[in-house]
C-alpha cells in the first residue's frame, strides 16, 4: 500500500524539461566492479529499479568490461575502483571524501550525455544513489543537470529499538515489533528487509535492535539460543550498509544463572563476557557492539558492587574491543527513589554528577549516549550540559523519533525543528561557537567514536509509524543526521513530495502543517519548558501534577502565587552551574533566560512579565486557546486537500487529526481550568475557562 512504500514511491513519470537531453543515460547503466559486496549490490539493484518505476523503462546494467561505450549511460561505481576519465570527476578530489561520502556528476558532451554516480565505498556508492533518485523525484533533472559532492555530518548514525521479544514495543505508537513475536525472532521477516531498504535510504548506518530494558528472554539475546536468528538478522541489515547492535543485560552472568556476581571487577565476570563477545563475533563477525542502561530506572549496574560507570563500560569494552566492538553506555542516569527536591538531586542535574567526573577514565571504544535534554525528550527542554563537558570521552546524542512526550503519532508533532535547535546550541564549551553538531562530528574534542542516536518511532502497522505524518520524524531524523544544515522546511517539503506526490496544494498544505505542528503542541500542552503534566505512565493526554515520582508532591511547585522550579545557583537547585559561564548567566537571570525555558529554570509569580510582554498567566491561557485553534485550522486545510490525497490515506489522517483536535481542548480546558483556580487571576480576554 501507499503507507507501507512510505517515502519510496517512485511514482509517476520523470517527465520535467531538462530530461530530454539525459534521456538515454537512463537506458543503461554501467557499473565499474568493485570489490563485489552485498551493498554494492544493493546499490546497482535500486537504482536500476528506481529509474525503471521513474521512466517507465528498464535500465540494461553491464560490466564496464563488457561496455564498449561509456557515453549516453549512468556511470555508478567505486571510487579507486572505477576509471574515472571522462567522467568529470578528479581523483584528488574523489579521494578527499570520507568512506560514506559520493560524488554525482552530469557530463554534458552534446548528444553524448553521460551521469556518474562514484562512491567513496560500496555504502557511499548505495547513499548515492538514494540521494540521486530523491533528487529526481523532488526537483527533477534540469537543463544542468547535477553537481552533488555529498558526506555525512556524523560517523554514527543510529536507531534504537526499543522492542521486547514478546512482541510488544516500549514506547511504540505503531502496532507490535517487526522484529518479535513469542520470544522468537522473525529473522526472515520481509519487513526487516523493508525497513533497512528505509533506513538506508536516508543514510541511518547502525542499530541496536532490542529494548535497553533487557528483561530475563533478551538477556539470552547473546548465547546460542538466539544467535543464529540475530546473524540473519545482521546479514539483511548489512546487505544495506547497516551494523547491527544489542541492548545487554549488566547482570547478564547472574541472570542466566551462570554466576553469582556481575561485578565488573570480578575475573570471573570479565571472562564471562569475553566469551560472550567471541560468540557473538562467531556469528556476526562485524558486529557493532552492546548498548547498556545501567543503573538506571531499577535496572542493574555496576553501583550494586560499588563499582562506577566507568568500571562497568570498560569491562564491556574490554570484552569486545579484540573484535572491534563499541559500548554504547547510556548516560540516563538519575535516582528514581529519591525526592529530587532535595537540592542535591536535582533529576536534570543526574547525568552530568554521575559521568562528568569520570572523563579520562573510558575506554576509548566506550560512547557516552547522553539524551538531548536532562530529562527526558520533553517538548521543550534546555540542552543538557553533559553534551561535551568531557574532552576525553566519545560522546553521541539520543533523540527520541518515537513520539513519546509529544502526542504519541496520534497528534502531528514534527521534530525536526526541535532537534536542530538541539544540534545548532552552542555550548561555548571552547568558546563562542562550540555548536553540538561540532560536537557530535568530533571537530571539538577528537573522539575516537561520536555521532547520534535516536529512539525509532516504527512498528507492524501497514503505514509503519500509526500515523501516515508520522513518518516524516524518521525520515527527517535520517536526513538531519546526513546533514545538520538542512532546513527543517526543506526536509518536510523533500519527504511531502516523494511521500504524497507533487501536488503544489498538497505540498504546501502538508509542509505547512509539519512545520507548525512542534510549536502547536507546545502550545496547548506544558507551558514555558516547565515539562510533563501528562498521564504517568502512558504520558499522553493531561494531568497536571502527573508526575511517576510524585509521592513527594507536584511536579511544577505550581501555588497560588506562582509556577515553576528553580533550578538557578543563588536560590535553586543549582543546575545553572552545570553550563559553561556565559550560558549559565544566561538561564540564571530572569532578565536573560529565554521565555520558553523560563519555568524550566525558575519559579515566578503568576503576574511575572515575560520577554513577549505577557504575563506567565495570560501565556498560558493565550497559548491554550490558540493552540486549538491551530489544530483547528490545519485540520480545515487538511480536509481542502480531499480528492488530491489517496482515500485511504486521507481518511486516516483525517481521523488522527480529529482525535488530536479532542485531545487538544482537553489540554486547553485542563490546564486553563487548573491555574485559573491556582491563582484566581482572570483571563484578559474574559474567555470561558471551564
Ligand atoms: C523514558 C521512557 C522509558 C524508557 C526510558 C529510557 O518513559 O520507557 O525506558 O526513557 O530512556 O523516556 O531508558
Amino acid at each position: 500500500s501507499r503507507g507501507y512504500k512510505a517515502w519510496l514511491h517512485y511514482e509517476g513519470q520523470l517527465s520535467n524539461k531538462g530530461l530530454a537531453k539525459w534521456a538515454d543515460c537512463f537506458r543503461s547503466i554501467i557499473c565499474i566492479p568493485g570489490e563485489r559486496g552485498g551493498v554494492l549490490n544493493t546499490a546497482i539493484g535500486e537504482l536500476a529499479s528506481g529509474i525503471e518505476a521513474l521512466t517507465g523503462n528498464k535500465p540494461e546494467v553491464t560490466d564496464a568490461a563488457s561496455a564498449v561505450d561509456r557515453k549516453r549511460c549512468i556511470a555508478a561505481g567505486i571510487i579507486g575502483a572505477m576509471p574515472l576519465d571522462g567522467l568529470a570527476i578528479s581523483l584528488a578530489e574523489a579521494e578527499q571524501l570520507p568512506d560514506e561520502g559520493f560524488i554525482i556528476r552530469t557530463i554534458d558532451n552534446g548528444d553524448l550525455c553521460s551521469i556518474a554516480i562514484a562512491g567513496r565505498s560500496e555504502r557511499g556508492l548505495m547513499y548515492g544513489v538514494f540521494h540521486f533518485l530523491r533528487l529526481l523525484q523532488t526537483e527533477g533533472i534540469g537543463e544542468n543537470g547535477f553537481n552533488v559532492v555529498e558526506q555525512p555530518a556524523f560517523r554514527l548514525r543510529m536507531l534504537n529499538q526499543w522492542d521486547n521479544m514478546d512482541g510488544s514495543v516500549e514506547r511504540g505508537y505503531a502496532g507490535r515489533s517487526i522484529f518479535y513475536r513469542n520470544y522468537e525472532l522473525l529473522a526472515r521477516s520481509p519487513r526487516i528487509k523493508d525497513y533497512a531498504r528505509l533506513l538506508a535510504s536516508v543514510g541511518i548506518n547502525g542499530i541496536a535492535i532490542n529494548n535497553v530494558n533487557v528483561h530475563r528472554q533478551e538477556t539470552k539475546l547473546i548465547t546460542e539460543r538466539y544467535l543464529p536468528d540475530v546473524a540473519r538478522v545482521a546479514d539483511t541489515f548489512r546487505a544495506y550498509g547497516i551494523r547491527l547492535y544489542l541492548s545487554v543485560n549488566f547482570a547478564g552472568p547472574l541472570e542466566l544463572g551462570e554466576l553469582d556476581t556481575a561485578d565488573p571487577l570480578d575475573p570471573r565476570v570479565q571472562a564471562w563476557w569475553k566469551e560472550r563477545a567471541n560468540e557473538v563475533y562467531s556469528y556476526v563477525p562485524d558486529f557493532g557492539g552492546f548498548l547498556v542502561k545501567a543503573d538506571s530506572e531499577n535496572r542493574p549496574g555496576p553501583f550494586t558492587y560499588g563499582r562506577d560507570h566507568a568500571d562497568g563500560a570498560n569491562m564491556l569494552a574490554d570484552a569486545l574491543a579484540p573484535y572491534g566492538g563499541i559500548v554504547l553506555w547510556r548516560c540516563f542516569v538519575y535516582n528514581c527513589q529519591q525526592d529530587w527536591r532535595d537540592r542535591s538531586t536535582d533529576r536534570a542535574k543526574a547525568a552530568y554528577d554521575h559521568f562528568r567526573p569520570l572523563d579520562g577514565r573510558f575506554r576509548d571504544n566506550v560512547i557516552l549516549q547522553i539524551k538531548n535534554g536532562p530529562m527526558d525528550f520533553q517538548v521543550r527542554e534546555p540542552v543538557s550540559p553533559l553534551f561535551g563537558a568531557m574532552p576525553n570521552t566519545n560522546h553521541m546524542m539520543e533523540f527520541q523519533v518515537t513520539q513519546e512526550y509529544t502526542g504519541q503519532q496520534r497528534h502531528v508533532c514534527f521534530l525536526v525543528p526541535q532537534w536542530k535547535e538541539v544540534l545548532d546550541f552552542d555550548t561555548r564549551l571552547k568558546g563562542e561557537g562550540t555548536r553540538v553538531k561540532d560536537l557530535a562530528a568530533g571537530k571539538v574534542h577528537p573522539y575516537t567514536h561520536c555521532g547520534v542516536t535516536a529512539v525509532s518511532n516504527i512498528g507492524d502497522d501497514d503505514n509503519w509509524t500509526g500515523h501516515h505524518l508520522a513518518q516524516s520524524n524518521l525520515y527527517g531524523y535520517g536526513r538531519l543526521m546526513w546533514n545538520p544544515d538542512l532546513e527543517a522546511e526543506a526536509i518536510a517539503e523533500e519527504w511531502t513530495r516523494q511521500t504524497f506526490g507533487g501536488d503544489a496544494a498538497v505540498v504546501e498544505t502538508i509542509t505547512g502543517w509539519l512545520m507548525e505542528s512542534w510549536g502547536t503542541y507546545e502550545s496547548y500542552t506544558a507551558p514555558l519548558g516547565v515539562g510533563w503534566m501528562v498521564t504517568p505512565h502512558y504520558h499522553y493526554g493531561p494531568d497536571v501534577d502527573g508526575y511517576e515520582y510524585s509521592k513527594w508532591g507536584t511536579y511544577h511547585f505550581a501555588d497560588w502565587k506562582g509556577i515553576g522550579v528553580d533550578r538557578t545557583q543563588a536560590t535553586g537547585t543549582g543546575y545553572t552551574a552545570q553550563y559553561e559561564a556565559e550560558n549559565a548567566r544566561v538561564y540564571e537571570n530572569l532578565a536573560t533566560c529565554p521565555d520558553e525555558l523560563l519555568l524550566f529554570f525558575h519559579h515566578v509569580p503568576y503576574i511575572h512579565k515575560l520577554h513577549s510582554g505577557k504575563t506567565v498567566i495570560q501565556h498560558i491561557y493565550d497559548t491554550h486557546f490558540e493552540g486549538v485553534q491551530r489544530v483547528e485550522a490545519q485540520l480545515a486545510s487538511w480536509l481542502s486537500l480531499e480528492g488530491k490525497i489517496d482515500e485511504e490515506r486521507f481518511r486516516h489522517v483525517t481521523g488522527r487529526a480529529k482525535e488530536q483536535l479532542e485531545n487538544a481542548k482537553l489540554w486547553r480546558d485542563v490546564i486553563n481550568t487548573y491555574f485559573y483556580r491556582k491563582s484566581g487571576i482572570s483571563d484578559e480576554q474574559g474567555r470561558t475557562i471551564y
